[in-house]
């Protein structure tokens, strides 16, 4: 039965850089979720012939809000739903299944790399037709909305059974259960060579993937261990669980400690790896080696060749602004299209579906191509294994002789975090009107070259973007200031720092950017406004 539900507007449903992030008891206020959904399916308009592709990463409230999204797309006229089975599905997967069966968008109940469970982080992930999440343009329509809403509409039935898969129906919408993971697969057996990939494990290479209980799991055990032939064992963590069995499920090196463990002996195996929740961001370790997300996207670039989807060409590359200028040097050495676009996948989409771009990556360990519209964990995964499988050469050989060739750059993210909203606003604002003031200004040895805010023209559809603080220096360095736009609660400063260096290829990376990082605290002033000496986390 339809039913109509008056409610009420909250005035936070803004979306930020990937989609609406809350904490899980924010989402399960009542109305909370449901006024956001119907603010999109009123922004869409009219949904009648819509079909729309759903899934999400397992975490906790998951198996709640598909069911009320199901109720409330039969209730808006949707005409078919494609689901997970057990409504899961990574971000990777869920825009491959979006593409591949032209729908009209898809929805990933997911905030990603924060942490799940009630006390943890939920979120909604909204991509359209492209593929990709929304632009901005959309997201502002809908937060507008957000504002405006005073029912929603709901049909009252029992749950769907999405253990099954099948085909079903709810009032006149069609609704289909997938295999998660299948269609994925197959994707990835078209862009690489599974043959080769199956030899280097039977020769006996060995690997370890976390899966952080949280999506991956079910496709890394189909793919590494049952197609590829990887050890049993081999991914870790594999069975998804509503609060990620505690774990926070962000591969980077703070949240990764126990495969930073595996990897960190003499008798590790050959290759780690690890995804996030919801599958689209990817860590590359090698024995006892850290392989830097801006450099992992200039190696994956510079090897594009060996690549069956990429052999014959690509059309270009492109990196977020904070992300190390690695691939930048690469793209100059083979002579390929360069674009810098402000944080987050949705600015890559344009660049993609104009072919201007095949190869993308940002330094918040995600990398992509343009099989799909997101970044995608175990593609990169696959990516580095067929350039081990080629080369014969190790995740650290590979990358030394990698800054060899090109010089490194020296890179870390220092995060601080729980700020004031205010606090850290006030000191963007303040930092960037001091900008302009900074340019030859010398601090220790470096000079500042050019300082001003990151804007960013879409070559496609010509909108403008501002989004971060870059202050560069004369021997390259850099430093970015951005907020992040992904947190639930409170704000995040996030310091990037990058020294290049085509001699030194060998220090240690907090060393070489000491002086750095107090130069950014120092004009900033970090420490004076937020009473915070230190970062929270360093990545
Ligand atoms: C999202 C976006 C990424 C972006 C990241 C940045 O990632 O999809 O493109 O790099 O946010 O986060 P922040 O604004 O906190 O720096 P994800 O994996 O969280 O969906």
């Amino acid at each position: 039965m339809l039913k109509i539900v008056q409610t009420k507007p909250y005035s936070d449903q803004k979306m930020g850089t990937g989609g609406l992030r809350k904490k899980t008891k924010v989402m399960m206020q009542p109305h909370y979720f449901e006024n956001f959904i119907q603010s999109i399916f009123n922004t869409i308009g009219n949904l009648a012939g819509k079909v729309f592709v759903v899934g999400g990463d397992g975490r906790y409230y998951n198996d709640k809000a598909i069911q009320q999204f199901i109720k409330m797309a039969a209730a808006n006229g949707v005409s078919k739903l494609i689901i997970g089975q057990n409504g899961f599905l990574s971000t990777p997967a869920s825009s491959n299944i979006l593409l591949k069966y032209k729908t009209d968008g898809g929805f990933v109940f997911s905030a990603s790399h924060n942490p799940g469970g009630i006390d943890g982080d939920f979120g909604v992930k909204y991509a359209n037709e492209t593929g990709g999440q929304i632009p901005t343009s959309i997201s502002d329509k809908i937060y507008e909305s957000t504002k405006q809403i005073t029912e929603y509409k709901i049909y009252e039935s029992a749950d769907i059974d999405l253990s099954k898969i099948g085909n079903f129906k709810l009032g006149d919408m069609q609704i289909e259960v997938i295999d998660s993971v299948s269609d994925y697969v197959e994707m990835m057996q078209n862009i690489f060579d599974f043959d080769a990939l199956k030899q280097l494990f039977q020769k006996g290479f060995s690997m370890k993937f976390d899966a952080f209980n949280a999506v991956t799991g079910p496709y890394a055990i189909r793919i590494f261990e049952d197609i590829l032939g990887a050890k049993k064992g081999t991914v870790i963590n594999s069975q998804p669980l509503p609060d990620f069995g505690g774990k926070h499920p962000d591969p980077n090196l703070t949240y990764a400690t126990e495969l930073l463990n595996i990897m960190n002996n003499p008798n590790s195996p050959d290759f780690g790896a690890a995804n996030d929740g919801d599958g689209d961001r990817n860590m590359i370790l090698g024995r006892n080696f850290f392989v830097s997300p801006s450099d992992s996207l200039a190696i994956l670039t510079d090897y594009y060749s060996i690549i069956p989807a990429y052999k014959n060409g690509i059309y270009g590359v492109a990196k977020s602004c904070p992300t190390s200028t690695a691939v930048q040097r690469v793209a100059k050495e083979h002579n390929l299209p360069y674009y810098e676009v402000p944080t987050g996948w949705k600015y890559f989409v344009n660049l993609m579906d104009s072919k201007r771009i095949t190869l993308c990556g940002e330094e918040s360990f995600g990398t992509g191509s343009n099989h799909i519209r997101e970044k995608d964990g175990i593609w990169a995964i696959l990516y580095w294994l067929s350039i081990i499988a080629k080369t014969g050469k190790s995740v650290e050989e590979i990358t030394r002789e990698h800054w060899k060739k090109y010089g490194r750059s020296y890179y870390l993210r220092f995060d601080f975090e729980g700020l004031d909203t205010s606090v850290a606003d006030k000191l963007m604002q303040d930092l960037e009107a001091r900008l302009p003031k900074l340019e030859g200004k010398i601090f220790d040895n470096f000079e500042v070259s050019e300082a001003h805010p990151f804007i960013y023209n879409d070559p496609v559809d010509k909108s403008s973007t501002k989004n971060g603080l870059i202050v560069k220096f004369k021997d390259g360095s850099r430093i970015v200031y951005r907020l992040s736009g992904t947190g639930s609660s409170g704000a995040t400063l996030r310091v990037y720092l990058e020294k290049f260096s085509k001699t030194e290829l060998d220090k240690n990376p907090r060393q070489m950017l000491d002086n750095l990082l107090a130069i950014a605290m120092e004009i900033a002033e970090i420490t004076e406004r937020t009473d915070k000496k230190e970062a929270d986390i360093v990545t």
